[in-house]
């Protein structure tokens, strides 16, 4: 049983059509079910119809219904967030306190800007007319911040889709590259299987195809020029003939004994064949033999089909062909291998390295995969965040807070960025507290300018809460928002 006053201040909690805590649109679950005498009025509790109540017995600060209705305007049921205390604040927004603080001689003037939640004790004078004043204000430089913002964002977004453009562009490149490294592979590998590698002997072959097409040319001129020359020495030799033939050894002419005695020596001594054909045979040969240059066989010695000991003049080209070839062989071949065609230990080191190629552009792919599956919020726009510190020192502690990155307190990583999750980046792992878990923040932007640190907060040991402003989160704030972020200036009150 309360005292007689409170008695009397529970009795005006009870005005029929106006029950104290109960907001407008639920005071007609307030109205009593029978009897027009205060004395028999009735009233179910609202949670239990089947439970009947006198309707003065609603707000005597003693609990009758299960679900605390009967009680709304006092503290004496158990804590029920459906049936919180309703404060009119009249000029200002209606608000909702938590029964078991009624009355407790705080101010609660973020929710009861009347004082109502102070009914008995009476510490709170009603402050609805400054503080929504001060709410006016905040709420026209919220709506202007809002405003502001959006030109920010749109900015963020285009840097946000830029960005995103470039990890695709990247992961395409990375992607052909690794087609490119795997087709390498391929042929290498067979390349090792079979001793050769395919396109590449055909390159030297190709090579040395154009050395020896080069001689064939000129071999043709030779012979040609060697077929007018044979032609005139032919004639020569026939007039010679006719003057061996038929001059008077009676005459003493010494010049003509002379050239007859020459020209028995020249034929004495003159070579059985000077045929040049069978050049373009051997240029042939070369050209085969240039087909079968294989990987890691000795292959750099010439091919001794050629007769050098009969001094025909074919043979003399065939001297300065192999000559020629064996240039190749020495410098030329030495360095179309080196060029072309890998020795098998360059091979294994190819492979190897090609291999190595190959796992890296793996892991790349799989981070920038990641990356592009990763949520950055709505149109992807976090992106434009990603590599952005904000620093700042609170508390005697020198924080550097790395958006989508690292928290650091002092030399402490309070941890590393996992995710993003409805409008907040959390990060874990960080170092391990004394005797406790792991350090891990979260961040919560609000609604302002660029970004900065505008609290941290530990509500758990080792837990950091760090609010950030940033106009990313103007985009979203309701008239509602609003209302949340909205803090009383006390001094001012
Ligand atoms: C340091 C800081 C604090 C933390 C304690 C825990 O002093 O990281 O934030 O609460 O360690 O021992």
């Amino acid at each position: 049983m309360k005292s007689s006053i409170i008695l009397g201040i529970y009795a005006v909690c009870v005005v029929e059509g106006h029950i104290m805590g109960v907001s407008p649109e639920k005071q007609h679950l307030y109205e009593p079910i029978t009897g027009s005498n205060d004395a028999d009025k009735k009233w179910r509790c609202l949670g239990d119809p089947s439970i009947v109540i006198d309707y003065s017995q609603i707000n005597d600060d003693y609990c009758d219904c299960p679900d605390g209705s009967d009680e709304i305007g006092t503290n004496a049921c158990k804590f029920n967030q459906s049936n919180m205390f309703y404060c009119a604040n009249d000029g200002h927004i209606p608000g909702y306190i938590e029964n078991f603080k009624l009355n407790d001689g705080t101010c609660d003037y973020d929710r009861c800007c009347d004082g109502s939640d102070e009914y008995i004790t009476g510490n709170c004078p009603n402050k609805c007319k400054e503080i929504h004043d001060q709410y006016v204000m905040y709420e026209a430089l919220m709506e202007e911040k809002v405003r502001l913002a959006a030109s920010t964002n749109t900015k963020l977004k285009q840097d946000a889709i830029a960005l995103k453009d470039r990890v695709e562009a990247k992961l395409e490149s990375f992607r052909q590259e690794n087609v490119n490294l795997v087709d390498k592979l391929t042929q290498l590998e067979e390349a090792q299987a079979h001793g050769f590698v395919g396109t590449q002997e055909l390159s030297v072959y190709d090579e040395i195809s154009s050395y020896t097409n080069k001689v064939a040319e000129k071999a043709a001129d030779l012979e040609a020029t060697h077929a007018s020359t044979s032609q005139r020495a032919k004639k020569l030799e026939a007039i010679l003939h006719n003057l061996l033939t038929n001059y008077n050894p009676n005459f003493n002419d010494a010049a003509v004994k002379e050239a007859v005695n020459k020209f028995q020596d020249y034929l004495a001594n003159k070579e059985d064949s000077d045929d040049v054909s069978g050049i373009s045979s051997d240029l042939e040969q070369l050209n085969e033999y240039a087909k079968t240059v294989m990987v890691g066989e000795s292959h750099y010695s010439s091919p001794e089909t050629f007769d050098h000991t009969v001094p025909t003049f074919g043979n003399m080209i065939h001297y300065y062909i192999t000559k020629i070839f064996r240039l190749f062989d020495a410098e030329a071949v030495d360095q179309l291998v080196l060029k072309h065609i890998k020795t098998p230990e360059g091979l294994d080191v190819e492979i190897d390295s090609t291999r190595k190629g190959i796992s890296t552009l793996n892991k790349n792919i799989e981070t920038l995969e990641a990356d592009l599956a990763a949520d950055y919020g709505p149109d992807d726009i976090l992106r434009a965040l990603v590599g952005k510190w904000v620093n700042t020192n609170i508390g005697g502690y020198e924080y550097k807070v790395g958006l989508l990155n690292q928290v650091y307190q002092d030399g402490n990583l309070l941890g590393v960025y996992s995710h993003y999750k409805d409008g907040k980046l959390y990060y874990i792992n960080g170092h391990r507290c004394w005797n406790g878990p792991l350090r891990s923040a979260v961040i919560e932007f609000i609604c302002g300018d660029d970004q900065q640190v505008l609290s941290i907060a530990e509500p758990e040991k080792c837990e950091y809460h760090i609010q950030v402003s940033s106009p990313l989160s103007c985009q979203k704030m309701s008239q509602s928002d609003i209302q949340k972020s909205f803090k009383i200036d006390y001094s001012r009150l």
